[in-house]
């Protein structure tokens, strides 16, 4: 018998070696990239010691108290070591501080106020420098802006979670783009449109009274990132947000997120004046309208004095807009910009727009309508454009509004939420997407007019610019379903601040800042993370098809859609599958989409010599038999896309699997579990897309490749009454 205070005894011991497992292998992702474990390479982590070992800081707003809790939590935990204050600058030390208050005893302030200058250099740009004064190290972060210093010294600690050399720092950095939103599609009832994380973040019931501490955590990932505003509403809006109630409550938010750099926008219903207002119109020229909206913005300013404007849909999908009065965009954008100009906010005017009437390629509708308009926005507009010219595809080319309109300052939307590429269960990384789209060579001036020149203002030379991103955050621990799903929210801040970057770069960053510092793990996942996209593309919309999706949901493939009140919600429109061939002819002898691009692109497009694999089906349709560049069909071609993406999840899997006893438990484990998910989805999209395109070429699927085990009839026959959207 073990003597009862024995038993007690060990079974403590017991308990305390499980907690100690558990907080060391139990990571359920909601730190984010803002993991700051200790370093585990020693020496390392002593040279790091060496040149940190006092810290300098000036300032004592609340945004250098952000600064420094920051800081304060990133060396205690990387390095284990407490911030440790001093300024007699005797021992290496780590100075933040603002230009003009940088210690001139020691530093060269003159030197500082040329580098934190220069072409387009912005007030929340930093500099990181490394200065040696006879035996004694100074790394010195400093801006003109204190939202720099805290950008600068989220730079800084990422080069210590990646294990970077420090020793010589000489680094200078501004964001490209002065507007880096993310757009929250969400519900004033916390339901998130398109959301597959959980409900919204936003606490609508408690605000403003109660402040969740993960607003905090949030805020501080957004800026770690160098995202500086925030869209907290759908934009399917409803009129209620700009009713005092929950004015307030955005302003409670506003408060929390002031310090860490972020500034608040919210959607607005274009009929507001109506909804809530009492008004019996909401035409944009009718001068009670226009006051209405004066009104309301400055009610909102003397709640939020640092509001940053207004998002809208209108006109589009059903949502009301000037359109309805029969005035332009240009007439509904300006009468807002007009009530948010004398407070210094901007409206982001969505170019998402078509109509099942206008018989029109919806591919033209939006650039028809918009390029007519250019020249006639105010200065406070930018509108705002998705990145390809139908929506959020798996693969779309670039709009081709970007680069048409000159005089107008068009903005980036991206989606981050995957609800055209796997919900929150696929592993698809979007920084490949996002730099696609960006590096792509509008040649409306020449080569090297990309995207990414279009809407950072530098090609038509604009001042104000912006990029905003579908949100993909909800209240699930893990912030966005999927583990790896945090690397799209990551990768699109980091594109946002500096589009030059790599998609591998960011990849690599953040898997070194989430899941490990080891090579020899980070290399797999890098190489899993920059082909599921490509994957992704091939099992569901291989050659250039798009939106063949699930009805509504847009969950799984749905290529047999039809004869819904709308053609351009079906998915034969996209397809146009017949017994002869398959694809969307956009060229001169079908809708001529094409034109719309610049000469080299048009004609790189409409030549199936030049036209790439990637966008043959976008932009024209072809015999079943036509050979393609492999020397194979487009039917066989077709199946081996097909086969191949579907075939590279399973092979990511098993490489997931490899990873087992390598990367923390609860992760390894969430993401096992998402790839079998993954892996059953990417079949179900193949089979199912293979037997009913099957159906026109009434061609075999090549012999080397296995048949589907299930008829098109079963893949037709699946309902999703709950899933989400
Ligand atoms: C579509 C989404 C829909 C959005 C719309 C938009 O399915 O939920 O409201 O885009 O961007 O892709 O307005």
């Amino acid at each position: 018998m073990i003597p009862i205070r024995k038993f007690y005894t060990i079974l403590l011991l017991f308990l305390m070696i499980y907690m100690i497992n558990l907080s060391l292998k139990a990571d359920d992702g909601y730190r984010l990239w803002l993991k700051y474990d200790k370093i585990e390479n020693e020496a390392i982590r002593e040279s790091y010691k060496k040149l940190i070992q006092k810290t300098f800081l000036i300032g004592n707003s609340s945004v250098m108290q952000v600064v420094e809790n920051e800081l304060s939590m990133a060396l205690h935990g990387l390095l284990g070591q407490p911030l440790l204050h001093n300024n007699d600058l005797t021992q290496n030390t780590l100075i933040i501080a603002l230009e003009n208050d940088l210690p001139s005893a020691i530093l060269d302030r003159e030197k500082y106020a040329t580098s934190l200058t220069g072409d387009n250099f912005s007030d929340q740009g930093f500099v990181i420098r490394t200065i040696r004064k006879s035996a004694v190290t100074y790394t010195v972060i400093t801006a003109r802006g204190e939202s720099g210093l805290l950008y600068g010294v989220f730079h800084f600690i990422r080069l210590l979670q990646t294990c970077q050399d420090i020793d010589n720092l000489n680094i200078k950095s501004s964001p490209k783009i002065k507007h880096r939103v993310l757009n929250h599609w969400d519900n004033l009832d916390r339901t998130v449109e398109r959301g597959y994380s959980g409900f919204s973040l936003w606490d609508w019931q408690k605000l403003p009274d109660y402040i969740h501490s993960y607003y905090i955590d949030y805020a501080r990932a957004n800026a770690s990132v160098g995202i500086n505003g925030t869209v907290l509403n759908n934009v399917n809006a409803s009129p209620q947000i700009l009713t005092p109630l929950y004015l307030k409550k955005v302003a409670a938010l506003a408060d929390v997120f002031r310090p860490y750099g972020i500034k608040v926008y919210l959607s607005i219903r274009f009929s507001a004046p109506i909804d809530i207002g009492g008004l019996k119109r909401a035409d944009p020229l009718d001068s009670e309208v226009r006051q209405w909206w004066a009104d309301k913005a400055a009610e909102i300013y003397e709640l939020i004095p640092n509001f940053g404007g207004f998002l809208v849909k209108a006109n589009s999908e059903g949502q009301p807009g000037p359109q309805d009065y029969g005035r332009t965009h240009a007439d509904g954008a300006n009468m807002l910009a007009e009530a948010l100009k004398p407070h210094g906010g901007v409206v982001m005017w969505r170019a998402f727009v078509y109509d099942n009437k206008v018989k029109e390629d919806r591919a033209k509708q939006a650039y028809n309508e918009f390029v007519l308009l250019d020249g006639q926005f105010n200065d406070n507009v930018l509108v705002q454009v998705k990145n390809g010219p139908i929506d959020f595809q798996p693969r779309e080319p670039f709009h081709p509004l970007f680069g048409a309109t000159p005089k107008t300052s068009l903005m980036m939307e991206f989606q981050i939420t995957q609800e055209y590429l796997g919900f929150s269960t696929h592993l698809v990384y979007l920084g490949t997407l996002f730099k696609e789209v960006l590096d792509a060579d509008t040649y409306v001036r020449d080569m090297g007019s990309t995207v990414a020149k279009v809407i950072d203002g530098s090609l038509h030379g604009h001042s104000i610019s912006g990029i905003a991103g579908v949100a993909n955050t909800g209240t699930d621990r893990n912030w966005t379903g999927h583990i790896f799903a945090q690397a799209n929210w990551y990768a699109y801040g980091r594109l946002a601040w500096d589009h030059t970057l790599t998609a591998e770069e960011i990849a690599r960053d953040w898997i070194k800042m989430t899941l490990s510092r080891d090579d020899d793990i980070v290399n797999p996942i890098l190489e899993m993370m920059m082909e599921s996209r490509e994957n992704t593309v091939n099992y569901m919309t291989p050659l250039g098809l798009h939106h063949i999706m699930g009805w509504d949901h847009h969950y799984g493939p749905a290529p047999w859609i039809k004869d819904k009140p709308r053609d351009d919600w079906t998915s034969v429109y996209y397809h146009r599958a017949n017994e002869e061939g398959i694809g969307f002819d956009r060229t001169e002898t079908g809708s001529n989409a094409v034109s719309l691009y610049a000469k080299p692109v048009r004609q790189k497009f409409s030549s199936l010599e030049t036209c790439p694999d990637e966008y043959l089906l976008w932009f024209h349709h072809l015999d079943w038999t036509y050979v393609m560049r492999s020397g194979n069909t487009l039917w066989d071609e077709l199946c081996y896309r097909y086969y191949d993406g579907a075939e590279r999840v399973t092979r990511m899997k098993e490489a997931w699997n490899d990873l087992q006893d390598k990367i923390d438990d609860e992760i390894y484990n969430h993401v096992k579990q998402m790839m079998i998910i993954h892996e059953k989805e990417a079949i179900w999209w193949r089979n199912a897309c293979v037997l009913y395109f099957q159906t026109f070429s009434g061609l075999p699927i090549p012999t080397d490749l296995v048949r589907p085990d299930k008829s098109l009839e079963y893949y037709m026959n699946l309902s999703f009454p709950f899933a989400p959207k």
